[in-house]
Order: structure tokens, then sequence, then C-alpha cells
């Protein structure tokens, strides 16, 4: 499996969201199989920035991890992006959170996501994806999530109506 997490805290933030899984699903060797609902989420890291709306999806692809997050990154971009405070506002973030069982460590991309298994607006949506799947240490999503308390998180709603 194959999953990224988005996060959205600036302008129209479901807007956002959804506007970053359609340009994935259009991704040449991209193919969403999986979104979960968003959860509205307070701001961890550096807290003085507005709640996000957070998600997750899987894919499928015949991209390497590589070019995958290049994918990421220039969705990020399309979607007004910009980097300036580091942990600061965004108008989205997609950050790929596993890449099946690989395990790599570069200066561009960490494999699994380093933190994630800590992060509470990560899991919660993440276990809505992977049921009874171990993603961390033997453990499910679900289960991370529940001994989770790095900030809170309340389900906020479906990405796209009727879905
Ligand atoms: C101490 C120091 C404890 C740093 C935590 C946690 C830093 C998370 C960065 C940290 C620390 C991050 C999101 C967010 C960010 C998001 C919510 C980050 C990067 N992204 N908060 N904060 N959702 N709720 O997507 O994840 S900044
Ligand atoms: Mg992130
Ligand atoms: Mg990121």
């Amino acid at each position: 499996m194959i999953c990224l997490g988005l996060g959205s805290n600036l302008g129209d933030r479901r807007g956002n969201i959804a506007g970053a899984v359609a340009r994935l699903a259009a991704w040449p060797g991209i193919t969403v199989e999986k979104v979960s609902s968003l959860y509205e989420t307070a701001p961890v890291g550096y807290t003085d920035q507005p709640d996000f709306l957070n998600a997750a999806v899987c894919v499928t692809t015949t991209l390497t991890p590589q070019e995958l997050l290049a994918a990421c990154l220039a969705v990020e971009r399309a979607l007004g992006r910009e980097r300036k405070v580091r942990w600061g506002p965004r108008t989205v973030d997609i950050d790929v959170l596993f890449y099946e069982d690989v395990v790599l460590a570069t200066d561009e991309l960490t494999l699994p996501h380093p933190r994630f298994h800590e992060r509470c607006f990560v899991l919660a949506p993440l276990a809505e994806l992977t049921g009874d799947m171990p993603v961390y240490g033997g453990k499910t999503a679900g289960e991370l999530a529940a001994a989770c308390d790095d900030g809170t998180v309340r389900l906020y709603g479906r990405l796209f109506e009727g879905d």
C-alpha cells in the first residue's frame, strides 16, 4: 500500500484538498484508490496558525518513490504552495507517508515518513484507509491513533459531496 497525507490551513481548505486529490488522480501513472474523510485539526509544531483540514489517500502508481514525491511537490506548487515559514501555514501539503515496504533516507525523501506514527492528524484519516494492516511497529493506524495525543482532531466531513 502507498499512502499520502494531505493538509491545508490557508484559503479554501476543502477546495485546496479537493484540487490536490483531483490533480493527483489526473497525474500520469497515479491512480487514487481511496480517499479518507476530512478532519479538522489543531496546528501541531508551530501552533500560532489557523486550524488545518487533514485527509489521507491511498494510491497505486507506476512511479518510483522519488517520482511520486516530485508529483506531490508539483501539485503543491500548482495550488499556490509557498514555503516561507518552516512549519507555517500552507494552501496544501502532500506528504508520502509510506510506499509499500520501502525504507529510504535521502536528503529529499525519508520513508516511511519519520513522524507520521505519532501524529493524530495523520493517523485519524489514515486509519479509515488501512484497516487491519499494520503500518508502524506492528500496529494499525487505529491503534496508533488511539494512543496518540499530540493535538485535537475532529471529524469534519467528506471531501466530495455524495461520497
Ligand atoms: C515539537 C517540535 C513537537 C515540532 C512537534 C510537529 C513540527 C509537526 C512539525 C513538532 C512538529 C510538524 C500540520 C500541522 C504542520 C498539519 C496539523 C508538521 C509540519 N503540518 N498541524 N503542523 N496538520 N494539525 O498538516 O507536521 S507543520
Ligand atoms: Mg506535512
Ligand atoms: Mg510536506
